[in-house]
């Protein structure tokens, strides 16, 4: 048996990825969190069907035995949040930098087969052109972003001097049903839907003119798969960008809400963030044609499904 695991399969792309394989006939998966930021209550659905390992990615000795054998290796786990990096730069540099290398060091060393490594689109930073291609000098502006960057590297690295098979994908603004509201940094869309839905008003960071490449998480879980099982000789040590290729602002995306529920709410305004991308759209032409990249829902279907979510679960 060569388990399919799953770092970070608690979380709210995780848990949407552990469903998707589940559905796509892999009868189990393992999922490795450490229920940090993830939740055993993602899983709920499919717990039957799920060996949970409650164990860290900084701590080799503990995921190693778990990755042994592994057929295919999805790794999500990381510390998110490019704001979080800059006020705690030490766990999500552990997290994201040494928990990968990990993750990396484990499959190969135990001849695990592909691991598909989930990536940044903080990667680029600021750019002159839009939309943003994978062959673009990548950009940094966080730690964050960079942490995210170096996983990348070691990721493609591996892949060539290892023979490890690895293919990275680039996520962009990742949203959708079970994204938590609750910390300051959570994802811009769940917080803008808990304000909706309370009626209250969203603080919005500089003038809400940035705009972002909203990707629903179906979509995305759906990437991973696919990443999972083109061809190596394409694919291998390559990067990819995992979004939906469309573009909007944070004004637009309120105002689209505010319609959706038939609201009319001004949003606060704030100072912009430290290490802030301004505008970000994904070039999904690679995705498209190395990977079968088919994005399924356009971002009104998503903001409907997602709040339908929040509505009733709130
Ligand atoms: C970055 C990456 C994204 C993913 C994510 C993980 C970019 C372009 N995207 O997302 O791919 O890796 O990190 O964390 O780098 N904002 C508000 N009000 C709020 C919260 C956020 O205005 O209450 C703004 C924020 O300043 C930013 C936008 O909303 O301009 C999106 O912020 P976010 O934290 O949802 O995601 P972002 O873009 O940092």
């Amino acid at each position: 048996m060569n388990p399919t695991i799953v770092t970070g399969g608690a979380g709210f792309i995780g848990s949407a990825l552990v469903r998707a394989l589940l559905a796509t006939g892999v009868e189990r998966v393992t999922v490795i969190d450490n229920l940090l930021s993830g939740k055993l209550e993602n899983l709920d659905e499919v717990r039957d069907r799920v060996d949970f390992r409650h164990a860290d990615i900084r701590d080799y000795s503990a995921i190693a035995p778990l990755i042994k054998n592994a057929g295919r290796v999805f790794h999500l786990a990381a510390i998110p949040s490019v704001p979080r990096s800059i006020t705690e730069p030490v766990p999500s540099h552990e997290s994201n930098i040494d928990g990968t290398f990990n993750v990396l060091r484990a499959a190969s060393e135990s001849r695990a087969g592909r691991v598909v490594y989930a990536a940044s689109s903080s990667a680029y930073g600021d750019t002159e052109v839009l939309p943003k291609t994978e062959s673009m000098a990548p950009n940094p502006k966080s730690p964050y972003a960079l942490q995210k960057l170096v996983g990348e590297y070691y990721a493609s690295v591996f892949a060539q001097c290892y023979g490890l098979e690895t293919v990275s994908l680039r996520f962009f603004n990742v949203f959708g049903p079970r994204q938590d509201p609750s910390s300051p940094y959570s994802g811009v869309l769940s917080l803008f839907m808990k304000h909706l839905l309370a009626r209250t008003a969203p603080t919005i960071f500089g003038d809400g003119e940035q705009s972002r490449d909203f990707t629903y998480v179906e979509d995305v879980a759906a990437l991973c798969i696919k990443a999972s099982l083109a061809p190596a000789a394409t694919v291998s040590g390559k990067v990819y960008n995992a979004g939906n290729g469309g573009r909007f602002t944070l004004n637009e995306t309120w105002r689209a809400l505010c319609a959706i529920e038939g609201v009319k709410i001004q949003p606060l305004f704030a100072e912009p963030r430290a290490g802030d991308v301004r505008h970000s759209q994904a070039d999904i032409a690679a995705a498209v044609r190395d990977l079968g990249h088919a994005p399924q829902f356009t971002f009104e279907d998503g903001l409907r499904r997602t709040l339908d979510w929040y509505r009733a679960n709130a």
